[in-house]
């Protein structure tokens, strides 16, 4: 191994096989109930379990650990309020002008449209932005790596986090989205990555009825 960085031992935890089977299978059992939830009340959720969720997802790997996210957890009406008016002036576009009529009809099983009133009702929205360069130790810039392929990581870990703590998401991506650095003060290279929509569903609630596809149909062991 390069001599050129510091180490320390690593800490990890080991189980036997059969325990290895059984935490497997209890985290796809939990997992698989998480569903994108677009129909949410307005129920408060404490801070602290969105504080822990998005450290979890400051946790994941990333390119040369440059760790080139930035989170902004928006819990004023009065933001959401704004973020929610120019969201869907842009989804307006989106379902009016911009969508091809292919993307229309693979939207239609979701039944969605430019109304989107969760980003008001919801108690927090997470946004995710994704930064190409950090600062430096002496303030200078600095390149940062791999940067959408760690944004995705923190952010599936994020989504899973939340879930294990009993807090439905919503993955939303309005398109743009440059208006959320405008709204959220954020420097004009931070380019904003995902709106995670955090809280509870709605009493009586509906999600599309659709499903996953079996193992295999998305992996093969060679
Ligand atoms: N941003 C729009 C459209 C949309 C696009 C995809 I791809 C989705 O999986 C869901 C929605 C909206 O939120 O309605």
């Amino acid at each position: 191994m390069a001599d050129s960085g510091q180490f320390a031992p690593l800490q990890f935890e080991q189980f036997d096989d059969a325990t290895k089977i059984a935490r497997a299978r209890t985290f796809y059992h939990w997992m698989q109930q998480r569903r994108s939830v677009r129909d949410f009340s307005n129920a408060p959720i404490p801070r602290e379990v969105i504080e822990q969720a998005v450290l979890t997802a400051g946790s994941a790997p990333s390119g040369a650990n440059m760790q080139p996210w930035h989170f902004c957890v928006v819990e004023s009406a009065a933001v959401k309020q704004e973020i929610r008016m120019a969201a869907e002036a842009e989804e307006r576009e989106f379902y009016e002008r911009r969508a091809s009529e292919e993307w229309l009809d693979a939207l239609a099983p979701l039944g969605t449209d430019a109304h989107k009133p969760f980003l008001e009702t919801a108690p927090y929205l997470i946004v995710i932005f994704l930064k190409k360069f950090s600062e430096g130790a002496a303030g200078e810039q600095r390149k940062n790596y791999y940067t959408s392929e760690s944004v995705g990581i923190a952010t599936g870990m994020l989504l899973a986090a939340l879930h294990n703590a009993g807090v439905a998401t919503l993955t939303h991506t309005p398109s743009p989205m440059k208006f959320l650095n405008q709204i959220l003060g954020r420097p004009g290279d931070e380019r904003p990555y995902m709106i995670v929509v955090a809280g509870l569903p709605a009493e009586g609630a509906q999600v599309p009825a659709i499903g996953k596809k079996p193992l295999g149909e998305i992996a093969e062991f060679i």
